[in-house]
């Protein structure tokens, strides 16, 4: 079970009270500075408050690359000690009220005590995550040759009940959609016939579309490559736009932000998938050469920026335009739950700065073509500190001020390495 050690409501309102003169002089600070822009800071600080990241279950634990794993010290051994480390976060955070579980690593034994221990933490269930990349112990047909795509019927079929199954667990969890990412493809030229291959993956998803419960949202997945090297069945956002309109307006794309060439455009991407009413969700990461995993915000903070100038666009454009978010992120040499806490504020951070762009003056100044001014104003808005909108936003909350110093100072980690000695195998790791 979860444990017993978690950071005391005192611990917090006393790592508060330290910072808390220095954040109301640098907020004051910022409040003139942007009233200078005509902006209000307590307007941004409100827009800020609504936003809400989940924490994929598996990211609390250590991830890996394909030679090797190196978990530190407390680790969650289970789907409740994930949990705890997910509460944690919110508490200090307070931008991730939701928990993301795939499904087997968390298959519960019983979906009510898990629901009521997410309860007990202050959060609830986002999308749900099928897995059919790799095979479980006792399972009948094996997924080496793919999945939803295989060529034998038996093996899509009992993909597809895997499928079914982990909507019906979400169900009795509160949660109101499924993300389905398969690894499916080739390795060699001439291994699969692509254009089978994807009537056979469009196929599978119909069947699980139908058993969507009303109101449930499907995400699609799509990713350039690996597992399968040479050709991923849905590989790019053309195709997975094309399957979810195929599918029906229950089906969404996600774009995680590791999965495309580098130097892609994929704030474009975005911009064309809200165009086309197709956009559904993020996965957030960041990379330097492929699908690396690394935190949201360390290698390129300039694109999250875009992406959010993309979307509070297509806010403006549409109050109910909601997109589902998410970190899906490996750590591999930091603390899973520092990345997490650190990697929310960089999301929370980019969408601040995109909230500052005067719209009405970049349409201005793309109408006169002033290509310099319209990027020099996108530019001010990405250099504009935001930090201290984000720590207000969390002590008016009841988070920290500075959630790492916060996490570092309570003795989280030390604690629960005692409660929580190693365990092989647990359901962390490459993701
Ligand atoms: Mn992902």
């Amino acid at each position: 079970m979860a444990g017993t050690f978690s950071i005391t409501p005192d611990f917090l309102a006393e790592h508060n009270r330290a910072l808390r003169a220095d954040l109301e002089a640098d907020y004051a600070h910022l409040a003139k500075q942007l009233a200078r822009a005509k902006l209000d800071i307590e307007e941004l600080t409100d827009k800020l408050q609504r936003f809400a990241l989940a924490i994929p279950s598996w990211g609390v634990g250590t991830g890996g690359t394909r030679f090797a794993r190196f978990p530190g010290p407390g680790e969650p051994r289970d789907v409740f000690e994930k949990l705890a480390d997910c509460g944690t976060i919110q508490q200090l955070c307070r931008a991730t009220p939701a928990v993301s579980l795939h499904i087997p690593w968390d298959e519960p034994k019983d979906a009510g005590v898990l629901r009521a221990a997410a309860e007990a933490q202050g959060l609830r269930f986002d999308a749900m995550n099928s897995n059919t990349f790799q095979d479980q112990p006792g399972q009948k047909h094996s997924y080496k040759f793919g999945s939803l795509t295989h060529t034998d019927a038996a093996v899509r079929a009992q993909a597809i009940a895997h499928n079914l199954h982990v909507i019906e667990l979400g169900q009795r969890l509160g949660s109101t959609s499924i993300t389905v990412w398969v690894g499916d493809g080739a390795n060699f030229p001439g291994q699969a016939n692509h254009r089978a291959a994807l009537e056979r993956y469009l196929e599978s998803l119909r069947a699980i579309y139908r058993a969507l419960p009303p109101g449930w949202v499907m995400y699609l997945e799509h990713k350039l490559y690996e597992p399968a090297f040479y050709a991923t069945v849905n590989n790019d956002w053309g195709t997975s736009y094309w399957c979810a309109r195929e599918l029906g307006p229950q089906c969404r794309c996600l774009v995680d932000l590791g999965h495309h060439a580098p130097n892609t455009n994929i704030e474009m991407i975005v911009a064309r998938l809200v165009q086309l009413g197709k956009l559904g969700g993020f996965h957030f990461n960041d990379s330097k050469y492929g699908d690396d995993d690394l935190d949201s915000g360390s290698i390129n903070p300039f694109q999250l920026f875009l992406v959010f100038n993309e979307l509070v666009d297509a806010a403006q454009r549409d109050p109910a335009f909601a997109p589902a978010y998410m970190l899906d992120q490996s750590h591999n040499v930091t603390d899973p739950i520092e990345s997490l806490m650190s990697s929310a504020g960089e999301v929370q951070r980019a969408f601040a700065q995109a909230l500052l762009v005067d719209r009405a003056r970049l349409a201005e100044l793309q109408q006169q073509n002033d290509a310099l001014a319209a990027h020099r104003l996108l530019k001010q808005a990405f250099q504009t500190d935001v930090a201290p909108v984000l720590a207000m936003l969390r002590l008016r909350a009841g988070g920290a001020i500075d959630p790492l110093a916060a996490f570092r100072q309570s003795g989280y980690r030390a604690a629960k390495a005692s409660e929580r000695p190693a365990a092989a195998g647990h359901g962390s790791g490459i993701v």
